[in-house]
């Protein structure tokens, strides 16, 4: 897609992204105990099912930060100065977070730059379009690319500073080591004086966050139950979702909400594009998504140990949530 208003650079295809489902797919299944990562949940029916969940009742985290964006939102701009800059959201939301730090810029007439990276191509096409309609003059660049790649190309190729947004707490969907290992690469993406806002899920009492993962219209099963629907149609699985039922418990061991899927019988799944078959036993699980749950010292210590400094926190009224700010050390 090429508006008026957009641009699209290309640095990762499809098939990259159908290769790394099968091979994951293959050592996930095949380890002990069984695993599929969450990364996958978002094909065409998963990205519906998690927009509906961010509309369930049960499911705070999108009203909290929007609450928060809408509220703090020129607060958050200001943290960057009065110089033109550009604005990269790693993931590619609905545009209805973006637009509370977007549209206060545009009000002052001062240019602005709008990068979206995300390896969906219609997720990428449908923020665009929703944006470019809203604001014809805004600059957007889509980069459909993994979200380092997005970033490297970012740092050799644009001027002036740059405001990275992670926003929904999907830092929290990574393993703590990868979070460490994700973080610095997206310091090392940026320059002395950029800034990261970090959208992160706080820990609060246990019922409220074991409920967001539970909800009562059972959004959140269907939601997990997509991944074997998905592997069915793209590697040729035989999966009967019927057989298998969602679970999902806080861990205070792990400091987060841990979601399975967990087999109903003893049963043996064929993949045809694996070639293999992997069998079940009666109430084995597939851990299926880690949602971590961040306490203040976590934070701290995630923002020293991956070379940043924290600028400034920003609450929803109940404290639920924060849209941390981070600032990349040194003369920018
Ligand atoms: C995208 N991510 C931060 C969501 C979460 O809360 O972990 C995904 C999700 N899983 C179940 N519900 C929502």
């Amino acid at each position: 897609m090429n508006t008026a208003c957009s641009d699209f650079l290309v640095l990762a295809e499809d098939q990259d992204e159908l290769k790394t489902f099968k091979a994951e797919v293959s050592s996930g299944l095949s380890s002990s105990p069984k695993r599929l990562s969450s990364r996958f949940f978002y094909d065409e029916e998963g990205s519906d099912l998690f927009r509906s969940i961010t509309r369930l009742p049960e499911y705070y985290l999108t009203g909290c930060e929007l609450e928060i964006l809408k509220e703090h939102g020129k607060r958050i701009l200001s943290l960057l100065g009065e110089k033109e800059f550009n604005l990269v959201e790693l993931g590619s939301g609905d545009g209805s977070k973006v637009v509370h730090l977007i549209d206060p810029v545009l009000a002052k007439n001062r240019r602005l730059t709008y990068l979206p990276i995300d390896l969906s191509a219609s997720a990428l096409e449908t923020l665009t379009d929703f944006l470019c309609r809203r604001s014809p003059n805004l600059d957007v660049r889509c980069i459909l690319a993994e979200y380092s790649s997005g970033l490297q190309w970012i740092k050799g190729h644009l001027e002036g500073r740059t405001m990275v947004l992670f926003l929904g707490s999907n830092l929290g969907n990574f393993e703590l080591a990868e979070s460490e290992a994700f973080l610095s690469q997206v310091r090392a993406g940026l320059s002395p004086g950029d800034v990261l806002v970090l959208g992160l899920d706080l820990r609060k009492d246990i019922e409220t966050m074991v409920r967001a993962y539970n909800d009562s219209a059972g959004v959140t099963a269907r939601f997990n139950l997509n991944l074997l629907r998905r592997i069915n149609h793209q590697l040729g699985g035989n999966f009967d979702p019927r057989k298998f039922r969602y679970y999902s418990t806080y861990s205070p061991g792990s400091g987060g909400v841990d979601s399975f899927l967990i087999s109903l019988s003893s049963q043996s799944v064929f993949i045809r594009d694996l070639c293999a078959t992997f069998d079940f036993e009666p109430g084995e699980p597939i851990y299926t998504e880690h949602s971590h749950k961040y306490s203040e010292t976590e934070i701290r210590r995630l923002a020293s140990q991956t070379g940043f400094v924290i600028e400034a926190s920003f609450y929803d009224s109940r404290k639920y949530f924060v849209d941390s700010v981070w600032r990349v050390p040194g003369q920018g």
